[in-house]
């Protein structure tokens, strides 16, 4: 079962927002945006740039006629900055022109006077200084000070995560048409449409009736579209309808890696306490979270961390505790795995200086430690199946791992400075948005006469093959071809109140819409099949293209039954309505069942460090990962490599700086931000799947699990084998458990070492 897109890909004539034909009278926008990280706006001057040639138009906050207002959570973000600049990047003017080259023309003679005022990057020093977006947020079970006052050893540590740019392929971009009246067409790179659609509104003071968005694919998102998507289409809506014209609006990819947010830093300060035997007792952990200016996702993706504090471990007493920093730096967002790849970074920190400090294996404390069958997570939804442990123990024998042990310590003995490390991973991810009524989902089917099917769900497919595993979950209703259904544009008026295409769960929720609503068709064309028939509709299905009654094939094809349905006046089309069953949670206990159910997996990693000269090379990461009754393979193979090369980039070479006086992002072109390319892949990947727990009917999509983010925590081994292989050169070298562990930190740390 293959990604259908991939032809159209491979051919470039799949079609995205940039490639739309650009109407008669479109006019381009040019954003300018704060240089000043934070500071009071003491002039704009554009009057030149309102002079220049083919400028239409400069837009500021006071052209705005609704709320200069598009928070979704926390209302505390501008559309276009009026008193105050608070990151550099900030939204001031859109300038619309008649061509992109005049635009930025003129957007290049804007400038501002601004009062400068002290800017905060270290989101401690924010903790510090009380700006924290909400109020501290605590997860709790058990009694920790009882714990670790019976602890045999009691460790504590501090930890840093950094941040990491989306890099999707294609830059922010918007194309809004003008309608009739006040309405409005957005085509937007967006993975929630129904945010840029009630933002929009909001924003322009209509009603969301008169906006309507539509998406044809996105050229990857990973979740810096979720949120960030939003300001950028409602500019380009601002512009249409304040000109009446069409307006474009595409992100330069400088633009987009300086103005869009990113994933969030994190600094931590943690306490574990174990017996004597290495069972973990007690957990407490500070998340001081780099949420940038204004609030955005960050107190979701906080509240992802705190779900995710004690990784795939049970702990008896925990303490947890997260703050949401505000800092002068662009907005943090979304980015698959959405705060818990860093509250797992911390967990495995832990557990390694658990191990240094008390002298028990790692591998042992991991594995002893580990959630099985019946054991509680602090917000109290109980462990209902034995994957993790499953898993870790499957791994251990599918990576060789104990012959794997022996060759790196006969190859360590006899080279001198190439040195290999191993390490192993266990990862548990929850399925469903935190926020529980998010977790809905609608679908609209229409059968024509032909046979062919047409779907519309809100999910938005940005090149992780939604699409594809919804026409497998229709063609499998109707018992058709694959071939026979088409997944349309996502699109608001067909499809409304989306939740976003995120959390690892658009496929599960908008395909079992999509499943409702076919199934809802059957019955209606299997009741005009009976009366053809002169039989109960109940003896019949469809199969192969046929209706059968019980094990016989009649004569009548899928065509046949469709066409008679429609000329005996038989609706066939169906709206159908998705809500995750069982799921709920009580913020106020800060208790409740969340997830769906949760995916599970263990990776086992193997690198090589030259440690002459800091780099290193992933040789081979093995998988074991439960995927449930698998949809399509060949999709979910491609998530899981994907996701692991992202997440080994996050902990390995991908860097982001800031000017220590300026607060200037200096990882803002592709020759200074490193992502891993087709040279820093691992020299081998072998994933297997296991099936794992059987999900209750209408969880999961048929029976398979969620995969776009879970496999993006394995990565996070290639930090601990990295250090293994440190330390096997240098044992008492140590980086701090800090990410990224670029080449230049591996060296440094190394010769540092030497000194000593
Ligand atoms: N987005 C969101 C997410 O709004 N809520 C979530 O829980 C979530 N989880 C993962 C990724 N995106
Ligand atoms: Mo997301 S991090 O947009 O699932």
């Amino acid at each position: 079962m293959k990604h259908f897109d991939a032809m159209l890909h491979v051919k470039g004539i799949s079609i995205f927002t940039g490639d739309i034909p650009e109407p008669d009278g479109t006019l381009h926008a040019a954003v300018f945006t704060s240089p000043c990280a934070h500071g009071k706006i003491l002039s704009l001057n554009a009057s030149n740039a309102a002079a220049m040639a083919g400028v239409v138009k400069v837009i500021t906050a006071e052209d705005i006629p609704g709320e200069n207002e598009i928070g979704n959570i926390v209302m505390d973000e501008p559309l276009l900055a009026e008193k105050t600049v608070h990151f550099i990047g900030e939204p001031v003017a859109i300038v619309l022109a008649e061509t992109r080259r005049q635009a930025y023309k003129a957007m290049n003679a804007l400038s501002l006077e601004v009062e400068e005022l002290q800017a905060v990057t270290d989101p401690r020093e924010a903790a510090r200084l009380g700006d924290l977006i909400v109020p501290p947020r605590t997860f709790s079970c058990g009694n920790t000070e009882n714990a670790l006052a019976e602890c045999t050893h009691v460790i504590r540590g501090t930890a840093e995560t950094g941040g990491q740019e989306h890099l999707y392929l294609e830059t922010q971009s918007t194309l809004c048409t003008p309608g009739e009246g006040n309405a409005l067409h957005i085509t937007s790179s967006t993975q929630s449409p129904t945010f840029v659609q009630k933002i929009t509104a909001r924003v322009l003071g209509i009603p969301i009736h008169l906006v309507q968005v539509d998406i044809l694919r996105l050229g990857g998102a990973f979740g810096g579209k979720e949120d960030q998507a939003t300001p950028w289409a409602v500019m380009a809506a601002l512009g249409t309808h304040l000109t009446g014209r069409p307006v474009k609006l595409i992100l330069k990819r400088h633009e987009d890696l300086v103005n869009t947010g990113k994933r969030h830093p994190y600094s931590f300060d943690f306490t574990m306490g174990l017996d004597g035997h290495g069972k973990i007792l007690a957990w407490e952990v500070d998340y001081y979270q780099n949420s940038g200016a204004v609030s955005d996702l960050s107190t979701a993706i906080l509240e992802r961390s705190l779900f995710h504090s004690t990784g795939s471990y049970f702990i008896p007493n925990v303490v947890a505790t997260g703050y949401c920093c505000r800092t002068n730096l662009a907005p943090n967002t979304a980015f698959r795995g959405f705060g818990a790849p860093q509250a797992m970074f911390v967990m495995e920190a832990a557990i390694h200086k658990a191990s240094v400090e008390t002298g028990i294996p790692i591998e042992k404390i991991q594995r002893m430690n580990l959630l099985q069958t019946g054991d509680r997570f602090p917000y109290g939804m109980e462990y209902t199946c034995n994957e993790v442990r499953d898993s870790w123990d499957l791994a251990e024998e599918f990576s060789h791992v104990s012959y794997t042990r022996k060759a790196a310590h006969r190859f360590n003995n006899e080279n001198r400075y190439l040195k290999k490390g191993i390490s192993m991973m266990p990862v548990l991810f929850g399925i469903s948005f935190t926020t529980t009524f998010l977790n809905q989902a609608s679908a609209l089917v229409h059968v024509y006469t032909d046979g062919s099917v047409g779907i519309s769900t809100g999910a938005v497919e940005m090149g992780q093959g939604v699409n594809s595993r919804i026409r497998q979950v229709a063609a499998d209703v109707f018992s058709i071809p694959v071939e026979l259904t088409r997944v349309e544009s996502t699109n608001t008026s067909r499809t409304a109140n989306t939740s976003p295409t995120a959390a690892s769960s658009a496929a599960d929720m908008n395909g079992n819409a999509a499943a409702i609503a076919c199934r809802e068709i059957r019955s209606r064309l299997l009741q005009v099949a009976a009366v053809e028939l002169n039989c109960d509709a109940s003896n019949l299905q469809l199969k192969n293209s046929h209706v059968w009654i019980g094990k016989e094939q009649t004569s009548i094809s899928w065509e046949e039954v469709v066409t008679t349905s429609y000329m005996s006046r038989t609706d066939l089309s169906s709206h159908a309505h998705y809500a995750t069953p069982g799921i709920h949670f009580n913020k106020s206990t800060e208790k409740g069942n969340p997830f769906a159910y949760h995916v599970a997996g263990t990776s086992v990693t193997e690198v090589t460090v030259d440690c002459l000269l800091g780099t290193y090379k992933v040789d081979r990461v093995s998988i074991v990962h439960n995927g449930g009754n698998q949809l399509n393979p060949l999709l979910d193979r491609g998530q899981v490599e994907g996701a692991l090369l992202q997440g080994i980039g996050w902990v390995t070479m991908e860097e982001l700086a800031w000017d220590e006086r300026t607060k200037r992002l200096l990882a803002d072109t592709l020759a200074t931000y490193k992502v891993p390319d087709i040279h820093s892949t691992p020299d081998e990947v072998n994933i297997l799947f296991a099936r794992g727990e059987e999900l209750e009917e209408g969880v999961g999509l048929k029976g398979s699990k969620a995969i776009g983010e879970p496999p993006f925590m394995y990565g996070i081994g290639a930090w601990f084998a990295i250090l293994e292989a440190m330390q096997a050169f240098n044992p008492g070298s140590f980086p701090g458990y800090q990410t990224p562990m670029t080449p230049e930190r591996v060296l440094m740390t190394l010769t540092a070492g030497n000194r000593n």
